[in-house]
């Protein structure tokens, strides 16, 4: 077992720690040790350990409002969290006072740590991405808040039944949560619909249907408690919970529709990670939040600060997607209308306050609204969209820009049905406009923004995505982490790329041994936990051969399934080969509405039912499909992995981030020359990835030949 990573940072002792634990199960829980039960210990030991991270979030507030320096706000619909307790003991350098605390209790840490569902408000790698930039923005001690929505559903529970997924809601604040603080005095009015009217020299927006925003917070701990920032989600709720003259003459369904329209706009996250729907609810819950954040922004700064003209000095707006994409106009309109701003001063204000992140070239994914439902909702902003675009459209006229490129440029879609392109209008808001992975960013370029990359050739760069080495490593993967200490000393726990140091051990037998063993004892734990959740038996000694991701055509589970098939014939025609015994592993959710999705989740379940009860495979092949994949998951299945399957089609897959913590964790990779499976290659040499298949080059070259 791995020591503590970081000696304690408090002066308490672990008898201490036990009573301050013992005090709060008391205290707040209300129980006391010989009546309390497991759920009690849980909730005690996360309320005392957040007494410790309080203090820190109060010190870290404090040096921002005294450093008065700009402040970075992650724009996110999507906080892909997980569990909490192991990464906040962990930063915090608490965990083993927190082991012995407890085991005086005849407690085991970490089956209270089994006790506390995945905060799964995102559905896959977006939102993985802005949960690990929460930790990292903390750990190198940049003052950031996270902004989103308090979803009370987050991501579906996923059951297999007969080979087909089924869906079933996910309940994470059933027991409550200890985690998070409401903030009453954070409270916004969200408004909808409505008409435009000028009044003297201005314009005012007096919406039909009016909600209030109110801040929910949550810390997050950077590594060696050295800040912790803050996430703070949206809940909503009515200004008029009840209507009581209408409950009181019988209509009590009616009394109550505010209550309801509310609570529907946090009730639960879309389920679908492409191809949006175009659901009114959707625009709404996107500009809820939006528009909740823009105006805490703005609040705070005015406040603290002084003069909104100072805005782009002191805050840094990061959109992630499009699916904030309203705070471009929300600010302008916050900055015109209200703050009396002149248009040209208010779009420069603007521009150099926010930068948009694009993870997407799929043109099916991009978002774009049609204008009449844009035009009902907020008809403020749709004005203010058109006086954008007409200043847009005329920069590109003097440009000298075509036809056919103004109208590729223009935040309207004009082909068929009129719409507003979320992409256009984020794109022209920001000063920065980034890629996810190098190949990414330059097909950004070459295709769905080569127009406005002509327009505005500075704008587009590049962020390769990264993963929290904290949670990814550290945190899931003990044993390893031991090793690498052992080999290469601490300087890495600090600073990943100190990981290069590993090369010199490259051709150490004995640690590379050492390196074997955990990967062994991993690939026991996850075989553990299948024989105890599905019943089937794994052999720990088998090469383990996983893709666990979400469910789609471009990421080509199919292709791998294909290859089992071809496998288990193979193995079939040829048993006396030598062949090396494999576990096909996948995991993965499917959009609910995404029919050849589910259909390539039935075929892996089918598949694995014939291939495991057939004895004439026996030892040599076995096919698991693992249900309910979720970031609690992914922490037991990486560790666990040999060979790491990255196979989307080359220039689909913009990024990728499990390929990062599959290969952060020892496995060797084979894949596409897609996302960042490039920077990959760079950076673990071609003895550690294979790659296969067209070049995204080639790939267009063959689409455009038919
Ligand atoms: C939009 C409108 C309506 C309903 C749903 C959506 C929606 C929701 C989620 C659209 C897209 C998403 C998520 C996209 C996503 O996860 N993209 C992934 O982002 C990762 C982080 O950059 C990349 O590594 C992946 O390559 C990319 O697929």
């Amino acid at each position: 077992m791995a020591s503590e990573p970081v000696s304690s940072s408090v002066a308490e002792t672990p008898s201490e720690m036990d009573k301050h634990i013992v005090r709060v199960l008391r205290q707040r829980v209300g129980k006391d040790e010989r009546a309390a039960k497991q759920h009690d210990w849980y909730t005690a030991s996360i309320l005392a350990l957040r007494d410790e991270v309080i203090e820190k979030w109060i010190d870290s507030t404090r040096r921002t409002y005294d450093s008065r320096g700009k402040r970075v706000y992650y724009l996110s619909m999507e906080f892909l969290i997980g569990r909490l307790l192991r990464d906040a003991l962990s930063n915090m350098g608490m965990t083993r006072e927190f082991e012995a605390a407890l085991k005086a209790h005849g407690l085991d840490l970490a089956a209270l740590e089994e006790l506390e569902p995945d905060a799964a408000l995102g559905n896959g790698g977006l939102g993985r991405l802005a949960a690990c930039f929460m930790e990292s923005l903390a750990t190198l001690d940049i003052p950031a808040y996270g902004y989103g929505i308090r979803y009370v559903n987050g991501m579906f529970r996923q059951r297999i039944d007969d080979g087909w997924q089924v869906e079933l809601p996910e309940t994470w604040l059933a027991h409550g949560n200890p985690w998070e603080f409401e903030r009453l005095e954070s409270t916004y009015r969200i408004g909808f619909g409505g008409e435009v009217v000028a009044e003297g020299d201005g314009v005012f927006w007096h919406p039909a249907e009016q909600v209030e925003a109110t801040a929910i917070d949550t810390p997050v701990v950077g590594w060696r408690g050295k800040r912790v920032n803050t996430l703070r989600l949206w809940t909503a709720s009515p200004l008029d919970p009840i209507k009581l003259d209408a409950f009181n003459a019988g209509d009590h369904f009616g009394a109550l529709a505010e209550q309801v329209r509310a609570d529907s706009l946090v009730r639960v996250l879309y389920p679908a990670d492409s191809s949006p729907a175009g659901q009114e609810l959707r625009l709404r819950q996107e500009y809820f939040f939006t528009a909740a954040s823009i105006q805490d922004i703005v609040r705070r700064h005015v406040q603290y600060l002084g003069d909104i003209r100072t805005l782009p000095d002191q805050a840094a707006i990061q959109l992630n997607d499009t699916h904030p994409s309203v705070a471009v106009a929300e600010l302008m309109r916050l900055l015109v209308d209200e703050n009396g701003l002149e248009f040209n001063e208010a779009w420069d204000i603007c521009r150099r306050t926010v930068s948009y992140t694009n993870h997407t070239l799929l043109p099916e994914a991009l978002e774009s609204w049609p204008l009449p439902l844009f035009e009902r909702l907020l008809p403020r902003h749709m004005q203010i969209i058109y006086a954008i675009n007409s200043r847009v459209l005329r920069e590109a006229r003097k440009a000298g820009c075509s036809d056919a490129e103004i109208a590729a440029i223009s935040l309207i879609d004009e082909n068929g049905e009129r719409r507003v392109r979320m992409a256009n209008l984020a794109f022209v808001g920001a000063h920065s406009v980034n890629g996810v992975a190098a190949l990414h960013t330059e097909l950004m370029k070459k295709t769905v923004f080569a127009d406005l990359h002509k327009l505005y050739p500075d704008r587009i760069n590049n962020k390769t995505n990264g993963v929290t080495p904290r949670r990814w490593l550290q945190q899931c993967n003990p044993g390893l982490t031991q090793v690498i200490r052992d080999a290469i000393g601490d300087a890495f726990l600090d600073d990943a790329e100190k990981l290069a140091d590993l090369n010199a051990h490259a051709a150490d037998r004995q640690f590379g041994e050492r390196v074997w063993a955990v990967k062994r004892a991993n690939k026991v734990a996850l075989s553990d936990y299948i024989k105890k959740t599905m019943g089937l038996r794994l052999d720990p000694d088998a090469l383990f051969d996983v893709q666990i991701k979400r469910i789609h055509e471009y990421k080509r589970q199919l292709l791998n399934l294909i290859e089992t098939v071809a496998l288990y014939d193979q193995i079939r025609s040829h048993p006396e080969r030598d062949w090396v015994p494999r576990v096909k592993i996948f995991a993965g959710k499917a959009a609910p509405s995404y029919h050849n999705a589910k259909l390539v989740i039935k075929l892996a379940n089918d598949i694995a039912r014939r291939v495991n009860a057939d004895p004439s495979v026996g030892g040599l092949l076995k096919v698991v499909f693992i249900p309910n994949y979720n970031v609690s998951l992914g922490e037991r299945i990486f560790p666990a992995a040999d060979l790491s399957e990255q196979i989307s089609t080359a220039g689909m897959e913009a990024s990728g981030t499990g390929n990062m913590k599959f290969a952060l964790n020892g496995a060797l990779t084979v894949g596409t020359l897609d996302g960042a499976n490039v920077e990959i290659k760079d950076h673990v040499g071609d003895d550690n990835i294979v790659i296969f298949g067209l070049t995204a080059d080639e790939v267009a070259a063959k689409r455009a030949g038919g």
